[in-house]
């Protein structure tokens, strides 16, 4: 009996598995990065390529397609324009998951795309593609002033998985979402009539100007027939698992390879922390977010990377609502430290009790976090500094300095430049606060030391430069040294960093030099920073380029 039925389980799997002779196209995405190629798993040999740093990723028990942040896309080949131009009725069906920071109200946003082109506006030669933004189909022989599609005109839910399927038969086409049927029409233009397309890809559009589509795929394919309702059912049978798996999969440190500066392109990140540990370069920064009238800072960031190439960003680490006494969107800027295995993570933000801006210190036995407030209280209120200033803004910008002889000190400030010595627990103050005379400081200190000279940097005047002054004790007198960094473009504010790793010394700030980019829509940037034989620091050179790979 037992025989019987393991033979009866063997024929239903060969059944279950036999080759469906109208799946003409089948990424599993189980091929590996190395090769950048896509196997094409029904052996018709329709492989696609990786580009721009898309990647193959594991979420869970599944192998996903990740277009990463510059721009990634599969090109699936000129092959597979044949097969288009093959198509009478056919289904195109996958698995998509769109990034929380996609921008849909841009033009673009396309999970897949065959076309004649990659600059349809000039060359008006036929497309079709299916876009995340309008959740649409179309398909032109020229251009989209001639387009053929349906649309149900709105965005495909960013955040997670969807199971998105278009199918024609004939002229009658349908789109289903999660197997449900969202538009249908008639559709007057066939793949046929494209010809064999040329440029075929999965996260591209045709159009040069468009969006790239920013999220992650899975299982991709292409049938040569419309599939029934009952026929996708099975397709999106993964969708629940697949979205549990999603939440642990959105912890994973998500690669970024950077193409110089502004270091990242997918998000605004401002007053940028550096942090040396364990060789690898970290950097801390508020992330802006909003329409760039005015500082809007929800959370902080945190990037690592072992070779300033290739960065990781860490799942958000920090909020401002971790601070039970915070209020706002108020992540201003911020510094990570460690002492005896823990991170102290030193915050300025808005206090919502105390009038004005305050500095809060978080903890962690990691760099990436989980960060707690340390104290469930502020550190430095605006009241304790009254009498240098009568702004409520003053108690910004902390940067903390572990000296040789193990005492620590936190400077700070808008205006007026303070300082006070650190606890050897790093969480109170072991000192009266201190003003420290620096002409035209506007904030942003930073202190680093090279040999036995000590340096603090800052933002002066406004809008801001970066200067800076030496001293061979930390407690001063400093000398100043004048303009380290000229304005950066497009931002009033500057804030830097300056740290040293694998034997060259780095110079981290921001600018407004991103697309949408601004004062209030800022974005980090890194270049080097050299010496003088006397120990003064040379001018910065801004560029464009960044810094080269460290091998
Ligand atoms: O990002 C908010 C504030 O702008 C920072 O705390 C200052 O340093 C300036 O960059």
């Amino acid at each position: 009996m037992k025989q019987i039925i393991a033979f009866l389980l063997v024929i239903c799997s060969i059944t279950v598995h036999a080759k469906d002779k109208n799946l003409v196209l089948r990424y599993t995405f189980y091929s590996s990065n190395a090769d950048e190629i896509i196997k094409d798993d029904t052996g018709n040999g329709y492989n696609g390529e990786l580009k721009n740093h898309a990647y193959i990723d594991q979420m869970g028990d599944f192998s996903i397609l990740n277009l990463g942040y510059s721009n990634g896309y599969v090109d699936m080949g000129e092959k597979v324009g044949t097969l288009i131009n093959s198509l009478k009725d056919f289904s195109i069906s996958s698995y998509v998951c769109i990034n929380a920071e996609a921008n849909l109200n841009d033009n673009g946003h396309f999970i897949w795309s065959f076309s004649n082109s990659n600059d349809i506006m000039k060359d008006q030669n036929g497309c079709m593609f299916f876009s995340a933004r309008t959740q649409g189909f179309s398909i032109s022989k020229t251009d989209y002033r001639a387009e053929s599609g349906i649309s149900v005109n709105s965005p495909l839910q960013k955040k997670i998985w969807k199971h998105v399927v278009y199918t024609q038969t004939g002229n009658t086409a349908k789109i289903y979402v999660d197997g449900a049927v969202i538009a249908d029409g008639e559709i007057t233009i066939n793949p046929k009539d494209l010809g064999k397309t040329l440029f075929n890809f999965i996260g591209r559009s045709p159009y040069g100007a468009d969006a790239y589509f920013k999220g992650l795929i899975s299982d991709f394919r292409i049938y040569k027939k419309a599939l029934s309702e009952n026929e996708i059912a099975p397709l999106h049978a993964d969708l629940e698992v697949m979205n549990n798996a999603y939440a642990d999969y959105l912890l994973k440190p998500v690669q970024h390879v950077t193409n110089g500066n502004p270091l990242f392109s997918h998000k605004h990140t401002a007053d940028p922390a550096a942090f040396v540990y364990d060789d690898t370069f970290y950097i801390y920064a508020g992330q802006d977010v909003g329409d760039g009238s005015y500082y809007n800072m929800p959370n902080w960031v945190v990037f690592s990377s072992k070779d300033l190439e290739t960065w990781e960003e860490h799942a958000v680490p920090l909020s401002v609502s971790d601070f039970s006494w915070a209020k706002g969107n108020t992540a201003w800027a911020a510094q990570v430290i460690e002492r005896n295995g823990k991170f102290y993570w030193y915050i300025s933000t808005e206090h919502a009790s105390i009038h004005g801006k305050s500095i809060g210190v978080a903890v962690s036995d990691s760099p990436t976090g989980p960060f707690v407030d340390a104290r469930g209280s502020a550190l430095i209120t605006n009241d304790m500094t009254t009498e240098y200033t009568g702004i409520s803004w003053d108690d910004i910008d902390p940067t903390v300095w572990i000296d040789d002889d193990g005492q620590a000190y936190i400077f700070w400030g808008n205006t007026q430049c303070y300082y006070a010595k650190l606890k050897d627990n790093m969480i109170e103050l072991d000192s009266e606060i201190m003003p420290v005379t620096l002409p035209n400081f506007t904030e942003a200190p930073w202190i680093h030391k090279r040999g036995d000279w000590y340096y603090l940097s800052y933002a002066s005047l406004w809008p801001e430069k970066t200067c800076y002054a030496m001293s061979k004790d930390i407690n001063g007198p400093w000398e100043y040294k004048g303009i380290l960094n000229e304005l950066a473009g497009n931002c009033n504010t500057n804030h830097q960093a300056i740290v040293e790793f694998k034997n060259n010394w780095y110079f981290v700030y921001h600018n407004g030099g991103l697309y949408n980019g601004g004062s209030y829509l800022r974005s980090v940037c890194i270049d080097y920073l050299f010496y003088n034989t006397d120990h003064t620091i040379k001018k910065i050179q801004m560029t464009s380029e960044g810094v080269s790979k460290v091998e």
